[in-house]
């Protein structure tokens, strides 16, 4: 996160970081005590990934720091990447994925003042263009730097129309109705390498709910480049496939 603030994973309770053996690769969010939301471009291997080499954290505050009262450490049971997401093309459409987790024990996560799932929207929620949501995530914090911030970031982003997105910011080939944009009015907060697969959560009648996926954008925090993201509210359906879930979850 470019930007922002540093949090306490306390005010971003949903959200996961995803390892591939002891490398960080990318955000989630947990959406139901079992179920991680993420990114499918985390995942280059598609459906031939080998699962066991992957870990999820919940609860952490620091990517090298571990804190065992808060965090809940589980292994990949699962893994379901988009069936059309396409990795020939850089556009990322239907950049989504769903981990299921369990921990040693055979656990789901278990809430508390650190772990606490986000709530799905309902199917084709829209919200209006300049409303304010906010990001998360352990990737790059400094433009232009390559070393991912160790901390937890948060950083407040406003909708963009889709019209804008589409056709002032960037074209039709590259933003198509599957992503949402968002950015900071001075283009000075954005997500960045590493937050690839985290939250973009908006609250709504004093709820948190997932409107986004941190999927993609040209360069971070750059000028009419702003930050896109999966937009969650056009999977319900297959969320609530894969997972089981009510296709959407309040409270
Ligand atoms: C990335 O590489 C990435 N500024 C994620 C988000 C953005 C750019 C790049 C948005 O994962």
């Amino acid at each position: 996160i470019i930007g922002g603030k540093r949090s306490k994973v306390e005010s971003q309770p949903w959200i996961a970081a995803i390892f591939k053996g002891v490398g960080f690769i990318c955000g989630g969010t947990l959406i139901a005590p079992c179920w991680v939301l993420t990114a499918a471009h985390c995942f280059p291997g598609g459906k031939n990934t080998q699962i066991k080499k992957y870990s999820v954290y919940l609860g952490k505050n620091a990517i090298n720091e571990t804190n065992s009262v808060k965090e809940q450490q589980f292994v990949v049971s699962k893994l379901v990447v988009h069936e059309d997401f396409d990795y020939t093309t850089e556009n990322y459409n239907n950049d989504i994925a769903l981990l299921k987790i369990v921990d040693s024990n055979g656990q789901c996560a278990v809430r508390t003042d650190s772990v606490r799932t986000a709530c799905l929207p309902p199917f084709q929620k829209r919200l209006p263009a300049g409303f304010y949501c906010e990001i998360a995530g352990y990737g790059r914090h400094q433009k232009g730097g390559f070393k991912y911030s160790r901390y937890l970031k948060q950083a407040q982003v406003r909708l963009i129309s889709q019209n804008d997105c589409q056709n002032k910011y960037y074209s039709k080939d590259e933003v198509n109705k599957n992503m949402l944009c968002a950015a900071d009015r001075n283009w000075e907060k954005d997500a960045c390498q590493g937050d690839s697969g985290g939250p973009l959560v908006c609250e709504v009648n004093n709820t948190m709910f997932l409107f986004g996926i941190i999927s993609w954008g040209k360069e971070c925090s750059k000028k009419f480049n702003p930050g896109v993201y999966t937009k969650v509210t056009n999977y319900n359906n297959w969320i609530s496939l894969h997972t089981g879930l009510p296709k959407y979850t309040a409270g």
